[in-house]
């Protein structure tokens, strides 16, 4: 798909995972440039020509290009959450301190940085993070039965297959709180989530005079991701216009940690610091996979991560050689039978 795309868009530059699918592209491709694996991404993502990145890899692998695009100071359009996530202390201080930025991708961001442009941060009260609940949210029994294919039915967005399914844990809105406390510098207890199953709001952010600001479309990631690309000009999308009248009623209601444990985790996580969201995530990709392979229950996710996180020996404030080594920990101790 991949040697498809690039000969239809002609890019000079190509990166794959492995080495032997490189080798097959330099022979398809001779005047290209081709690199793979994690060195392969540091290069892509800090080339001299380049005027923004887009990362948009899976998991806790999208930390090497992101820390390679802010050391460039590149503008970086960035769907992949996990990298801030597990290094949320660290790449807030790039931001503050070198030449690189990130504009969010991930649409419940894009709305909070929209909602936040011209104002000042000590006026804000707390971040509204919405979500649509996924799949399950109706759901009361028989969590135990859920299959791959059921759980990869999103009701609003459509998405990568590990995200879905995190978004039927609800430890995608887990990490999209870790995400929102590292972007934007705001602690743990002034963000809140809302369940909204119509996912025409996007996210909202509450200031000092109890003024909500929020962000509307039709549920559609183009728009997030031309909004990063195009920052700070605003063109003419291919997204339709929202009907209000047709999409209302919009709903919302207080999250049920008990029925979706996994949010509860990636709370604690937050709450613990230091190295424990990186734990968190690496036991969730790990526990996703099994999962989406038939090899583990939908139930059974949680309960890897809660056991992992259990013996975590955290390190309060990691360095990025820490994390990387908490990460590589945790995916161990996630496979490994109880
Ligand atoms: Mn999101």
């Amino acid at each position: 798909m991949l040697a498809k795309q690039a000969a239809q868009l002609g890019p000079e530059h190509v990166c794959v995972g492995k080495e032997e699918d490189a080798a097959s592209l330099r022979r398809k491709f001779p005047s290209k440039k081709i690199y793979y694996g994690i060195d392969g991404l540091k290069k892509l993502a800090s080339l001299p020509e380049a005027d923004a990145v887009l990362i948009a890899v899976v998991g806790a692998v999208g930390i090497y290009p992101l820390v390679a695009a802010l050391c460039a100071g590149k503008r970086v359009a960035l769907a992949n959450k996990e990298s801030l996530v597990i290094a949320g202390g660290l790449i807030r201080k790039m931001l503050d301190t070198g030449k690189g930025e990130i504009i969010p991708v991930d649409s419940e961001h894009s709305a909070l940085f929209q909602c936040l442009i011209g104002e000042d941060p000590a006026s804000v009260n707390r971040l509204i993070i919405t979500g649509s609940g996924g799949p399950f949210y109706g759901r009361k029994t028989g969590f135990g039965g859920i299959t791959p294919s059921q759980a990869l039915k999103h009701p609003n967005w459509k998405m990568g297959k590990k995200i879905t399914v995190d978004s039927a844990t609800l430890m995608n809105k887990g990490l999209e709180v870790i995400e929102a406390s590292a972007l934007f510098n705001v602690p743990l207890e002034k963000i809140e989530i809302l369940i909204h199953p119509q996912s025409i709001v996007h996210s909202m952010v509450e200031f000092k005079d109890h003024t909500v600001k929020a962000v509307l479309s039709v549920p559609d990631m183009r728009l997030a991701i031309q909004y990063a690309l195009a920052y700070p000009e605003r063109p003419p999308s291919k997204v339709k216009t929202l009907d209000l009248v047709k999409a209302g009623p919009l709903d919302f209601s207080k999250p049920d940690f008990r029925k979706f444990p996994c949010l509860a985790l990636a709370i604690s996580a937050a709450a613990a610091g230091g190295t424990m969201p990186a734990v968190l995530n690496a036991s969730n990709e790990i526990a996703v996979e099994a999962f989406l392979k038939g090899k583990i229950k939908f139930t059974e996710i949680p309960v890897i991560i809660s056991r992992v996180m259990r013996k975590n020996e955290n390190i309060e404030e990691p360095s990025l050689d820490d994390v990387l080594a908490a990460d590589a920990w945790a995916r161990m101790e996630a496979q490994t039978p109880c």
